[in-house]
């Protein structure tokens, strides 16, 4: 401790004890950063380039110090001196460069890629507003902006810059990198693009500002959608500024190490993130052409360089942008994108679901042109990838089988485990050793426990502890007091339709209404979700109009609150995670069967001893298979079932609302008395009308089977020692979730490093 000890001393003039909380963060900020400033990264021929508009990197003090194996000495060296690391953990300001998995997933990635001493870099755009940050009032969202940037934070400036051409006018990108650490090994960068006249002050009030000054907000923010007109062309030139800095970065830098262009694929791997970055595709190829070759070797280089993994199946998130945006905006892909087009018309004449513009919108789908021009595509969990195959993308698997791969996600146990649950991690090191920080799969080592009842009861101790320690950030970030020996079920992630927070907000309604009536439940439930909505996103924000109103009509009422409590955390995001993961009990996931891609929210939860309660939708297949029936908790419509009612287009919600009076009951409640003394009538009423009226993402139909399912996890939770059971083998079956066989996957047949 020596090296920190004389560093604050050459900062301060004084010792450790006599500093403030500022002050020894800002010291050890400093350290750390020297620190992995002084290990060189990974260096290779070939490299890869991971190009996302996310990363949601979460606070990196602790992980750095864990990752770089001083985090227990420097603990002990400021409680020796009178003080806590994890207060000073405290002062940092999360990075808000994401909004939800895509851009959690790209942040696992790097520490794998990092911990595997891959030669990989991560590229993407330093928003200096970032996601907004959400407060509640009077019962609803409210958005503001997150100037997370600190002047001495993590950012490293560099003098690389590049000119990104748009119509009219050219823009300057400078880059700022930061060092990723990864597990005992050699950090790796994350290449951060920004321009110099960005403008904060054209910001009004919330997060307003003039979408057209694109001189002055291009890294103001990242827009979690693209429900209006200006918002839609202000990504586009956000998408083509994070690429074009992005090729002209890997073109100078293959450059440096040799390359003639003539051999790029030699040099470097791009990894799509999903359509975000897929102008990289024409904008190399501009590249490559300006600088003498022919558009045949450039596109065919392209192609052989460039990955694209798939994160949806929903229409809407599949980008297609109109042409004449493009032709607005970035005129000279324009001309590029058309030749793509073509050649692909001419060679599939008669299958129009192949095209990348379409003929009758004009619009281009990037999606389509990722496929023709890259070589590899990946769906993000079993089933996702399946879906992909069959259904969406079943044109091109039919020309391309070869080029479909699947790549279940994963999730970085040094972040997920180590770093937020440091009893947990102490406790399976005390059982195994501690060969899984490194090889996720010797957790299967505690199966040999699952009958050791001195075993069971530390684990539930472990969980009894995490759940005080929520308590208080519950109360601090809600007001609301909860009860340890209550059921933690959560539900915390984005807030979408298809994710079916309205279904929990069904059941809670069901549970209120039971105790009115007299049916008390066998033990009490605290119910806790976390969510952003996306600012446009009118009936998601309704969804937590509804969670709020509920929050409060429970915690007033002295008849129900001793059984069950309801909590909205607002601002959830990866430090609110990292408290709420360890303390949960039920993990809530229970989107529609076959909308959510993956989930990566139901791996964190499952290392942290929770069992699932959820669909047969994404990687909770992969769940389910790996711990048994017995160990997870599922109901609900299958993907194919909900399949074919798309494509029967004969669901209707008002059968199910008019043959159910349970369900019927619930849902009118939404609009009833006791919630229009606390919420507002036309968020109601929209919401009300939505779910009777059209109900896309089916909670009807699942409502019974999710209270069945419910109703027998709450209740096997009173059987301490079996429960304790199913927590261990869900711990102990996690291994496969590690981001780190997720990268060695990618890096056997994709990148390969
Ligand atoms: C699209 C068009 C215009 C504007 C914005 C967007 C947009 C922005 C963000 C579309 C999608 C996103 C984010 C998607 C996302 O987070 N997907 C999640 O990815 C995870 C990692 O693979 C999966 O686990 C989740 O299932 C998937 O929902």
């Amino acid at each position: 401790m020596q090296v920190l000890k004389d560093l604050i001393f050459k900062l301060y003039e004084k010792e450790c004890a006599d500093c403030t909380n500022e002050e020894l963060y800002k010291a050890l900020l400093l350290y750390t950063k020297e620190q992995l400033a002084g290990k060189s990264c990974p260096s290779a021929k070939k490299r890869l380039y991971y190009i996302s508009a996310e990363f949601l990197l979460g606070k990196l003090l602790s992980n750095n110090l864990i990752n770089l194996g001083v985090y227990d000495e420097i603990a002990a060296y400021l409680k020796e001196n009178g003080k806590s690391l994890a207060e000073v953990e405290e002062l940092e300001p999360e990075p808000s460069l994401g909004n939800g998995g895509l851009g959690r997933l790209a942040a696992c990635f790097l520490d794998s890629i990092a911990t595997l001493g891959l030669p990989g870099e991560g590229v993407g755009l330093n928003y200096h507003l970032g996601l907004f940050q959400q407060e509640f009032r009077k019962h609803k969202q409210f958005e503001t902006p997150n100037p997370w940037i600190e002047e001495a934070g993590w950012l490293i400036p560099t003098d690389v810059t590049f000119m990104v051409p748009f119509r009219g006018f050219s823009l300057k990108s400078v880059l700022y990198d930061m060092d990723i650490s990864g597990y005992h090994s050699s950090p790796i960068r994350l290449h951060l693009f920004d321009t110099e006249i960005v403008d904060e002050s054209i910001v009004g009030e919330g997060i307003s500002f003039d979408k057209h000054d694109i001189l002055h907000n291009l890294t103001l923010f990242l827009y979690p959608d693209d429900s209006d007109a200006a918002g839609k062309r202000l990504r586009i030139y956000q998408q083509y500024f994070m690429v074009s800095s992005a090729a002209q970065y890997i073109l100078q830098e293959a450059e440096k190490r040799g390359c003639t262009l003539h051999d790029l694929p030699e040099y470097a791997v791009v990894q799509i993130n999903d359509t975000h970055p897929s102008m990289v595709i024409p904008e190399f190829i501009r590249l490559l052409t300006a600088r003498g070759l022919s558009f045949e070797e450039a596109s065919g280089i392209v192609s052989k360089m460039c990955a694209y993994t798939n994160h949806t199946i929903m229409a809407e998130a599949l980008e297609k942008w109109p042409v004449s945006d493009l032709e607005d905006a970035v005129p000279q892909l324009v001309p590029i994108i058309q030749k793509l087009d073509a050649a692909m018309k001419e060679k599939y004449p008669n299958n129009k679901d192949l095209a990348i513009i379409d003929e009758k919108t004009s619009l281009a789908n990037m999606a389509h042109m990722d496929i023709h021009y890259g070589f590899s595509i990946n769906g993000v969990a079993a089933l996702h990838t399946d879906i992909l195959k069959t259904n969406t993308l079943k044109a091109f698997y039919d020309i391309y089988p070869e080029k479909f791969n699947n790549k279940t996600n994963g999730i970085t146990f040094r972040r997920w485990l180590l770093a937020c649950n440091r009893p947990l991690t102490a406790f399976i090191t005390s059982l195994i050793g501690d060969d899984f920080k490194k090889d996720a799969f010797a957790l299967e080592r505690l199966l040999e426990h699952q009958d050791d009842p001195a075993a069971l009861e530390q684990l539930l101790a472990i969980k009894a502890e995490a759940k005080a320690a929520c308590k208080d950030f519950i109360w601090q970030n809600t007001g609301v007091e909860v009860d340890v020996s209550s059921v933690f079920d959560i539900q915390s992630k984005r807030l979408h339709e298809y994710k079916r927070q309205q279904l929990n907000a069904l059941y809670i309604i069901h549970k209120y209404l039971e105790i009115k009536e007299g049916k008390l439940p066998i033990r009490p439930v605290t119910y806790i979700f976390g969510a952003k909505a996306a600012p446009a996103y009118t009936i998601a924000k309704d969804i937590i109009h509804l969670l709020l109103c509920l929050q409060e009509l429970v915690r007033n009422d002295p008849e129900v609150s001793p059984h069950m409590k309801v909590v909205m955390v607002e601002n959830y995001n990866v430090t609110a995670a990292e408290k709420l993961i360890p303390a949960c009990d039920l993990s809530e996931q229970i989107s529609l069967a076959s909308k959510e891609a993956s989930g990566t929210g139901n791996m964190k939860f499952m290392l942290n001893g929770a069992v699932t309660l959820g669909t047969l939708d994404g990687a909770n297949v992969e769940i389910r298979d790996l711990v048994g029936e017995e160990n997870i908790y599922i109901f609900g419509q299958s993907s194919q079932e909900v399949i074919a009612h798309y494509d029967a287009e004969d669901y209707k919600a008002k059968t199910y609302y008019k043959n159910d009076p349970e369900l019927r009951r619930c849902v009118d409640f939404i609009t009833g008395p006791e919630i229009l003394a606390i919420g507002s009538r036309k968020e109601l009423r929209r919401l009300h009308k939505e779910l009777v009226g059209k109900d896309y993402f089916m909670t009807f139909p699942d409502f019974q089977s999710y209270i069945a399912a419910k109703e027998r996890a709450i209740a096997d939770y009173g059987d301490r020692m079996a429960w304790a059971k199913k927590m261990l083998v869900n711990i102990a079956k996690s291994g496969f979730f590690s981001s780190d066989r997720t990268i060695q996957q990618y890096n056997e047949d994709i990148w390969r490093l």
